[in-house]
């Protein structure tokens, strides 16, 4: 059995869940929290470190306990421990933790004050109008857990796109690997970059489908076999992930790939062009008649209907065939256009390593510049910086400038949007520096027109450069606060300010729909990891995906300028 970071992580943040659930010892509860964290940022598999037997003890946050936990979960799937927390605490009400806005306090308040066990009686409870009652939730709350549940019974679980990432690298790989296989790809929503998977979708291209639809099922992390034919399989992994594989000889490849990959609304249009012409597509090739015209390219079949290749990220049939007919497909942008970064954090708030060592991993990624932007004052729980500790770390930063070469590092803050739309540093610490991120951390629930008011607010403020993660969504785990995003976007092309694509795969914000529209409004967008390590400035990849998704090109995104071209973008003179 294979049992990956991302597992282990996940048990020890269940177990965090039911301890907090119970109100065991809240040290206990940031110890499994911290080493979830660990083990999530680690570059290698701890499965692999345990069998060439390196101490674990040496990783943060992970003692004898812990150690010995995660061997256990790494030999048998679980740990008795978690088996022993799940039984005290019903599965019922460990549900409820999934839903949107419900954290483990909540879900102790509503099990020890209302009694409820369950997502029904949940939902009965919050329309007779009883978890308004409850101290910390109020009606909007109320209001937003009734939503969450209608929301929630409508959806599958989908999982998101950095976790699905690795299972299909590695089946990728399996894939190839076997005799007689020629490409492997994966295709559906994984490859059109959505951020999260309902199933992945993988296209072989071999002579004789058996085969390899034989080994598929094989594969050492299948837990159940769905279906197995001939050239097709559906298996679900132990992760729980389904998977869907369709094997096609090499002459299909091309029309196979383009109909996986879909979307099932591009391949509408497709086909409908397709017929205007007298032609028939399906995933075997592009047929007049009983004619193959085209089908072991991408590019053969849409060239077949008078089109250039589209890009998969753009396959949402949102205008883009229409942009293709035209010509004027964007030309969008890459990971290596990007220059710099501009939202990080250090140790000196809630981020895992010092200044100097996330400076240094930001030149080996070859950025020109990157921004260190700590949380301000307000965020008591990360450690938010006052104006004294802010100012310290100016020095620190110019120090650093001085000693090195090839990147300058801006000195920012991530400053707390306060609820009245005020920031949470003075205007003459502000001033000081090269950037001003700001972001919400607090009131979601406010009125769509107080939200709105509010962020405008902050907007209007001197030294404003970028709004980050502007809706505050975490994917699966709370709902963006309602806000009117397209009067932001007017409001940051008036000022003359920028929004953020967070690249964090739990965030990923701005969505995508919303990139556009800051696009076609002609705002700039920022590309930034909000990374708390070094490791996390690989998540670059993941806003650069979402970027691309939002038809960005280079000429979009702030953070493909130069050096010299930002300074001026950052501090316009004009800007009052
Ligand atoms: P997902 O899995 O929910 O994240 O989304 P997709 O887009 O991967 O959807 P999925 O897995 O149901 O199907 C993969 C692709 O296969 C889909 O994007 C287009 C194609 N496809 C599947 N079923 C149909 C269908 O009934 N009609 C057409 N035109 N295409 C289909
Ligand atoms: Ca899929
Ligand atoms: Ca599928």
């Amino acid at each position: 059995m294979t049992v990956r970071n991302a597992e282990v992580a996940t048990a020890f943040e269940e177990m965090a869940d039911l301890l907090e659930i119970e109100g065991a010892n809240p040290f206990r509860v940031r110890a499994y929290r911290f080493a979830a964290r660990t083990l999530r940022d680690l570059p290698a598999e701890v499965g692999e470190m345990v069998a060439k037997g390196e101490d674990l003890t040496g990783l943060p946050g992970i003692g004898d306990d812990l150690a010995g936990k995660i061997k256990e979960i790494l030999s048998t799937g679980t740990a008795a421990a978690i088996e022993a927390q799940r039984k005290r605490v019903p599965a019922t009400v460990t549900e409820l933790l999934r839903i949107p806005g419900l954290g483990p306090k909540r879900v102790k308040t509503l099990t020890q004050e209302l009694k409820i066990r369950s997502p029904s009686e949940l939902q009965k409870a919050a329309q007779e109008g009883r978890v308004r009652t409850l101290a910390g939730f109020g009606e909007k709350t109320e209001q937003h857990i009734l939503a969450a549940l209608a929301a929630r019974l409508a959806e599958a679980p989908r999982v998101k796109r950095a976790v699905a990432i690795p299972y299909a690298e590695a089946l990728v790989a399996y894939l190839e690997q076997l005799s007689g296989v020629g490409r492997v790809m994966a295709a559906g929503s994984y490859r059109r970059g959505l951020e999260t998977i309902g199933d992945l979708d993988i296209l072989a291209v071999a002579p004789a489908g058996r085969p390899v639809t034989d080994r598929f099922v094989a594969y050492q992390e299948v837990r159940d076999v769905l279906a197995h034919g001939e050239t097709k399989a559906s298996v679900r992994l132990q992760s729980g992930l389904q998977v869907d594989l369709r094997v096609v000889p090499q002459e299909s490849y091309g029309a196979a790939l383009l109909y996986f990959t879909g979307s099932k609304s591009h391949n509408v249009v497709l086909r409908q062009l397709a017929q205007q012409r007298g032609l028939k597509l399906n995933e075997y090739g592009l047929f007049r008649g009983d004619t193959r015209v085209a089908g072991e390219t991408e590019e053969s079949v849409y060239a077949a209907l008078g089109l250039p290749w589209i890009p998969p990220e753009l396959r949402e049939g949102r205008g883009e065939i229409e942009a293709a007919k035209a010509g004027r497909l964007p030309h969008l942008v890459d990971l290596h256009d990007l220059k710099g970064d501009l939202h990080a954090h250090t140790r000196a708030t809630d981020g895992r390593h010092s200044l100097q060592e996330m400076a240094e991993a930001a030149r080996l990624r070859g950025l020109q510049y990157f921004a260190i932007t700590d949380h301000s004052r307000r965020l008591t729980m990360a450690k938010g910086l006052d104006s004294t500790r802010l100012l310290q770390q100016m020095e620190d930063i110019d120090r650093l400038n001085a000693t090195l070469s090839g990147i300058t590092i801006l000195k920012g803050i991530e400053v707390d949007i306060l609820e009245d739309g005020n920031l949470d540093l003075p205007d003459n610490v502000l001033g000081r520096l090269d950037l001003v991120v700001a972001a919400v951390h607090s009131r979601f629930t406010l009125s769509k027109q107080k939200q709105t008011e509010r962020i405008m607010k902050a907007m209007d403020h001197p030294h404003f450069s970028i709004l980050a993660h502007p809706s505050g969504r975490l994917i699966g785990r709370r709902e963006p606060y309602d806000v009117d995003m397209l009067r932001i976007i007017r409001k940051a092309r008036e000022r003359r300010c920028f929004l953020e694509v967070n690249a964090h795969p739990e965030r990923l914000d701005l969505t995508d729909i919303h990139c556009r529209m800051a696009r076609e409004e002609g705002v700039l967008l920022a590309v930034n990891t909000d990374a708390h390590s070094m490791l996390d400035l690989e998540n670059a990849r993941f806003g650069i995906g979402q970027a691309r998704r939002g038809w960005l090109e280079k000429s979009d995104v702030l953070n493909t300028r130069s050096y010299a071209e930002l300074r001026k973008l950052l501090k316009p003179t004009m800007k009052a």
